[in-house]
């Protein structure tokens, strides 16, 4: 089985252990993939997350999927895109994070959406490259994990993006 795919769709739909939320560092909630997250798993994800007393950029916290068809909800903070040196190692470190935190919780599918590529303004091009070369290092460095691992992206543009870098 392919252990890296890409999917068009709503990530609060996937049939996965974990969906990836791309929150920001107060972890209580936004527009974009986080509103549509916290609208769909229901209230008592905010209540969780009000005890979780906000996340570093770069890194992420789990909770519960409440809702969702998703056990979990891993809540990963990107950068917002400076144009500096720093942006690509945080994103990068906040996809390692969310696997490693994924795996630490016995977590074998998990779905990411295209983080700080809406309104932290992060180019697709780059954070798609970066998305795609952290995850595949990741599975290769841990090869006896059985974990699959969805970009689901939201538009066309965006499962290009994917697509391309995959080939
Ligand atoms: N399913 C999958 N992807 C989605 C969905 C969805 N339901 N909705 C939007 N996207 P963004 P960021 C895509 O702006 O840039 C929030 O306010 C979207 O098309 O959600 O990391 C947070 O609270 C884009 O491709 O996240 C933070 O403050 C991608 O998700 C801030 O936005 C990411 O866009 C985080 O900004």
């Amino acid at each position: 089985m392919e252990r890296l795919q890409t999917v068009l769709g709503d990530i609060t739909k996937q049939s996965v252990d974990a969906i990836v939320n791309a929150a920001n560092c107060s972890l209580l909630g936004g527009g974009g993939v986080d509103g549509a997250i916290h609208r769909a798993a229901g209230p008592e994800l905010l209540a969780e997350c009000r005890m979780l007393h906000g996340c570093e950029t770069g890194k992420a916290k789990i909770t519960k999927g409440y809702r969702l068809k998703a056990k979990y909800i891993i809540h990963m903070v990107g950068p917002i895109y400076s144009g500096t040196p720093e942006d690509a190692v945080q994103l990068a470190d906040c996809y390692r994070s969310s696997l490693e935190l994924a795996k630490t919780y016995d977590i074998h599918s998990i779905a990411f959406p295209a983080i700080s590529t809406g309104v932290y303004g992060y180019p697709l091009d780059a954070a798609t490259q970066i998305a795609v070369d952290t995850v595949t290092d990741w599975l290769q460095n841990h090869a006896d994990y059985d974990m699959k691992v969805i970009f689901c992206c939201f538009d066309a543009r965006t499962a290009q993006a994917y697509q391309t870098k995959m080939e």
